[in-house]
């Protein structure tokens, strides 16, 4: 699932790349689009046509922030008659390198959801600011410190789950829309007793400078997560039966 706001030169290449890995035809992408004006979707359609049956669009009216794109194509993907055993998240400006999912993948097989973490030892961030590095690192110690989650990297928005988690999730109890949808979801997975565990990344700023983080979006987060043991409890289930390897 690769949310999309104005990411027409990275698209393309970011599709290819994707379902040129080793995975064969297992591999789809499915980009979720809220009607970029640089013609994202043209860019996206280009693809399906390159790799039929391969690339989906799903197309939203207007921008409405990165976290409720991807619930979106969460929501499309599990009922998509492919039956997708996992499923994955990643920017579309090669910020999340394709050539990590293998290690995801592997990592699948003993858990049952992945992040890509800039916060374990051999992860990290390349060509950001003093301030950007500080606010990502304040706001994962804020996370864990309000949240009480036992991941380095709540905010990351590379990863992968196993169907099952997303099946348990509880889309419609997410209110908030943006970047900070990442630390609910994470925050419901662990409340209900699935196994999580961080690989790490490099975070890379490489293809385009601009963010679209905005003040408003960072204030609500933070919000967000200080309610969260509130809205939906203290300490996470245990679950009865263990997850089977996949
Ligand atoms: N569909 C959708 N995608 C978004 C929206 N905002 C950001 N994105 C996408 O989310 C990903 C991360 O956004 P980006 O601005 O690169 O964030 P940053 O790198 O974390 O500062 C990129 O693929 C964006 O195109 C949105 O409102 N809707
Ligand atoms: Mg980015």
């Amino acid at each position: 699932m690769v949310p999309t706001y104005d990411e027409r030169e990275n698209v393309g290449p970011l599709i290819r790349e994707l379902l040129s890995m080793a995975m064969g035809d297992e591999m789809h992408v499915w980009v979720a689009d809220d009607g970029s004006p640089d013609g994202t979707a043209a860019a996206v359609r280009e693809a399906m046509a390159a790799f039929p049956g391969r690339v989906d669009l799903l197309e939203r009216p207007e921008k409405g922030g990165r976290g409720a794109a991807v619930i979106a194509a969460f929501k499309r993907g599990l009922a998509d008659p492919f039956h997708y055993d996992y499923l994955f998240e990643m920017d579309a400006d090669f910020s999340h390198h394709p050539r990590e999912i293998g290690k995801f993948l592997r990592a699948l097989k003993t858990h049952d959801m992945v992040i890509g973490s800039r916060y374990v030892p051999g992860g990290g961030t390349s060509e950001w600011g003093v301030v950007r590095a500080a606010l990502s690192w304040l706001a994962n110690k804020y996370v864990a410190l309000v949240a009480g989650i036992p991941v380095k990297d709540t905010t990351s928005g590379y990863r992968g789950y196993r169907r099952a988690v997303l099946e348990a999730t509880d889309f419609d109890r997410i209110r908030i829309k943006g970047y900070a949808v990442h630390g609910e979801t994470a925050y419901q997975a662990w409340i209900n007793g699935f196994q999580l565990v961080e690989v790490p990344i490099h975070f890379h700023n490489r293809r385009r400078a601009a963010s679209k983080l905005t003040f408003e979006e960072i204030y609500m987060a933070l919000v967000n997560f200080a309610a969260l043991r509130f809205r939906y409890g203290f300490r996470p289930r245990v679950r009865e039966v263990p997850p089977e390897p996949v």
